[in-house]
């Protein structure tokens, strides 16, 4: 009895220590004792890392740092169970801890050393690299696949899952700071692998909101039309999105509501600036305050979108940030060109859940300045440019020649559904019934805690109500 115990408390040790998922092999007796070290684990603060020490001596030890060297990671570093990560703060099922665990052990390589548990990250993506466009550049054919795969991880869960990973503790580690950039980058190219496990010729494609923002009237843009995301004025009914679920209730918008679409202007001012801190928080000053620019669209889109903790459920949250991802990534290259800054060790001295050297939030294996690290552009994806004059290279797209800038096409607009923006408050009761029931639709929705963005532009529901009190004197 007593040799039994002792080999019990031996196989428990070892099943602590090591890294598979545990439940898939344990027995009954042995989960107990190693449930009760993980819930201990998991009430603690991310523990000192072995592996994030020895890559700080070996970056440290020779000379200057050549970040593209891969970074080793004892598998146990990874894994969601091992209460590196707070966890708890997810609602989260087995089937999506496996999930994201499969992926970011498929984004990591053996090492071949001795210690096969060792890791690094991969130097190419496991599903090749990936070319991203913007959307209305690809072909009708190639954006349907796109929304097929979407439709995929809805129906299977998989679309949830990374849905539930943006909130709780990202919240706040991922957002309000300088790992807003990174945690993204990190975040995105799982979801686009797990896109490419399933239709390995698809890559994520980005929303250029400036494109939308340079028309006469951005709420008419063709991107919120059954062809593209769907309409965007209230429930989403129409689109390869209709009727989705999320769990605060059905897809959701209310496009042109407030706030501003992302504009070339903010673009300028950025690339006006050398250093990270100049365009983070809680450094940035607002005029280059990349993350706040960032905030407007998310305002600007509404429903779901315009919840910190909702906002993925939204696909466009997904193309958005990979336009958000295309920005830095134009900072990234003028810091090298222009600058003679080297993007991937920039990262500002912050302490507390910003800090470089934290374990990222839900993407355990990772730390925060790992979304830093060029390997990510230079190896696993890169970005096709936003289209530009003369030639726009889109049925959806024209090139305004006197402003010398690509703009949307127009959706056909529903009956009574005004084209300019001026139109849109004398119009009368039709035209404002379309945004009355879409504020309506959002008003049924418990958002939760909001993204708050740069002040209402005047082409918005709340700009054009500013004008029309201003204009009766009102609110001076
Ligand atoms: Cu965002």
């Amino acid at each position: 009895m007593e040799v039994l115990q002792k080999i019990t408390a031996l196989l428990c040790v070892f099943a602590i220590t090591h890294a598979s998922p545990l439940e898939t092999f344990l027995a009954p007796e042995l989960a107990d004792c190693v449930n009760s070290f993980s819930s201990l684990a998991n009430t603690t603060v991310p523990k000192a890392s072995v592996s994030a020490l020895d890559i700080k001596q070996r970056e440290n030890g020779g000379g200057p740092i050549v970040e593209d060297v891969a970074i080793d990671y004892a598998g146990s570093e990874f894994m969601w169970k091992e209460g590196r990560v707070r966890w708890e703060d997810y609602n989260i099922t087995k089937t999506d801890i496996d999930l994201v665990n499969d992926l970011l052990e498929s984004m990591m390589t053996p090492t071949g050393v001795e210690h096969s548990r060792s890791k690094r990250q991969s130097v190419t993506p496991p599903t090749g690299r990936r070319i991203r466009r913007e959307y209305r550049r690809l072909s009708d054919g190639e954006r349907n696949a796109f929304h097929t795969v979407l439709q995929a991880m809805k129906t299977n869960g998989q679309y949830n899952t990374f849905a539930n990973l943006h909130r709780g503790i990202v919240t706040t580690s991922a957002h309000r700071g300088p790992n807003f950039l990174g945690w993204h980058r990190v975040y995105l190219a799982l979801f686009e692998e797990a896109i490419r496990r399933i239709n390995r010729q698809v890559s994520l494609p980005y929303w250029d909101t400036t494109l939308d923002f340079d028309m006469v009237n951005p709420a008419t843009t063709i991107v919120f039309s059954s062809a593209f995301f769907g309409n965007g004025d209230g429930r989403v009914t129409t689109g390869p999105f209709a009727n989705w679920e999320t769990p605060i209730g059905r897809l959701t918008r209310n496009i042109a509501g407030g706030s501003t679409l992302f504009t070339k202007a903010n673009i300028r001012s950025i690339l006006t600036r050398c250093r990270t801190r100049e365009i983070t928080v809680p450094t940035a000053l607002p005029q280059f305050n990349f993350e706040s620019f960032h905030n407007g669209p998310h305002v600007w889109v509404g429903g779901q979108m315009s919840g910190t903790n909702t906002a993925a459920h939204d696909p466009v949250f997904f193309l958005f940030h990979a336009f958000i991802d295309y920005v830095w990534e134009l900072f990234r290259v003028h810091q090298l060109n222009d600058c003679r800054v080297d993007p991937s060790t920039d990262y500002p001295p912050v302490l507390g859940e910003h800090a470089p050297n934290r374990a990222m939030d839900g993407l355990p294996g990772y730390r925060n300045i790992d979304g830093y690290r060029s390997y990510w552009t230079q190896n696993w994806y890169s970005y096709e440019s936003s289209p530009s004059c003369p030639n726009c290279n889109s049925p959806y797209l024209r090139c305004d020649t006197a402003h010398r800038v690509c703009v949307s096409s127009q959706r056909t607009l529903a009956r009574d559904e005004p084209a300019t923006v001026g139109g849109w408050f004398s119009y009368g009761a039709a035209a404002n019934s379309i945004f009355s029931q879409a504020r309506d639709d959002v008003a049924m929705l418990n958002i939760g805690p909001l993204f708050i963005g740069p002040p209402a532009e005047p082409r918005t529901q709340i700009g054009q109500e500013r004008l029309r009190l201003s204009r009766m004197g009102v609110g001076k």
